[in-house]
C-alpha cells in the first residue's frame, strides 16, 4: 500500500481471495470512520461501478469504525471522498394520483399531550390531499369528549381549498378538563374522494379520520 494525498492505495494481481493488511496508530482520541473502495480491475462487475466514491451503498466499498480515548471533546474524523458520483433522484413507489379525484387525509396534532386539568391545549388539524385534484370546501368535524370546550374557532372548520399534493392546517384550542379522546373526521368535499368515505363517522379507520387520547395531570 503506497500513501497518496491522505489515502493508500495498492494493487493486486488476482484475487484468489486475498486482502490487504494496513497497521494503523491514532495520534488522537477520536471517532474514526475509515473506508475503502476498489478503483479498477481488468474485468467487468455487473452489479457495481469503479472508483464511484464510498457513499453510494455499492458492494465494491466497505467502511469500518474505531473509537480511541473517552473523553468529552471526542472528534468525528471520516476518511475523504471527494469524487462520489452523484446518486439518482429518488424514486417515489406511489401510484400516481388521479387526475379527477382529490384524496384526502386528516391529522389531528397537539401541542400538549399530558396537560394540566383546566388548561388549554392548541390543535392543530391537518387535512392533506394526496389526490391529483384541488379538494374545495372542504368540511373537518371535531368531537369532543364530555366535559371538554372548545375555546375557538368552531367545531365544524372550513378548508376553502386544498390544492392537489399539499395541505393545510387549521389550529383549535380546547380547553381540558378530564382524559379523552378527541376525535375528528372529513365530513365532506366537492369533490369526489379516493380511497375513503367522508363523513362515514370516526372509528373506521380511514385516513380521513383522525384521534388522539389526551391524558390531564
Ligand atoms: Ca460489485
Ligand atoms: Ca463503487
Ligand atoms: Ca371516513
Amino acid at each position: 500500500m503506497t500513501p497518496s494525498t491522505g489515502r493508500l492505495r495498492g494493487s493486486l494481481l488476482r484475487i484468489r481471495p486475498t486482502r490487504f493488511r494496513v497497521n494503523a496508530t491514532p495520534a488522537s482520541s477520536g471517532y474514526f470512520w475509515n473506508t475503502a473502495q476498489l478503483l479498477s480491475a481488468s474485468t467487468l462487475d455487473p452489479d457495481s461501478q469503479f472508483a464511484s466514491g464510498t457513499g453510494d451503498g455499492q458492494d465494491d466499498a466497505a467502511s469500518v469504525d474505531i473509537r480511541t480515548g473517552n473523553d468529552t471533546t471526542m472528534h468525528f474524523f471520516a476518511s475523504v471522498n471527494p469524487n462520489q458520483t452523484p446518486l439518482p433522484n429518488v424514486i417515489g413507489n406511489q401510484p400516481a394520483p388521479d387526475p379527477d379525484k382529490v384524496d384526502l387525509c386528516l391529522s389531528i396534532v397537539s401541542d400538549q399531550l399530558a396537560p394540566r386539568t383546566n388548561s388549554s391545549i392548541t390543535c392543530a388539524l391537518i387535512v392533506q390531499n394526496k389526490g391529483g385534484k384541488t379538494a374545495n370546501n372542504v368540511s373537518v368535524q371535531v368531537a369532543l369528549p364530555a366535559g371538554w370546550q372548545l375555546i375557538g374557532p368552531t367545531a365544524n372548520l372550513q378548508f376553502t381549498s386544498v390544492a392537489a399534493l399539499n395541505s393545510v392546517t387549521q389550529n383549535v384550542q380546547i380547553k381540558v378538563t378530564n382524559t379523552g379522546l378527541l376525535q375528528g373526521q372529513i365530513v365532506s368535499s366537492n369533490e369526489i374522494n379516493a380511497n375513503s368515505t367522508l363523513g362515514n363517522g370516526f372509528t373506521n379507520g380511514e385516513k380521513d379520520e383522525a384521534s388522539l387520547v389526551i391524558r390531564v395531570r
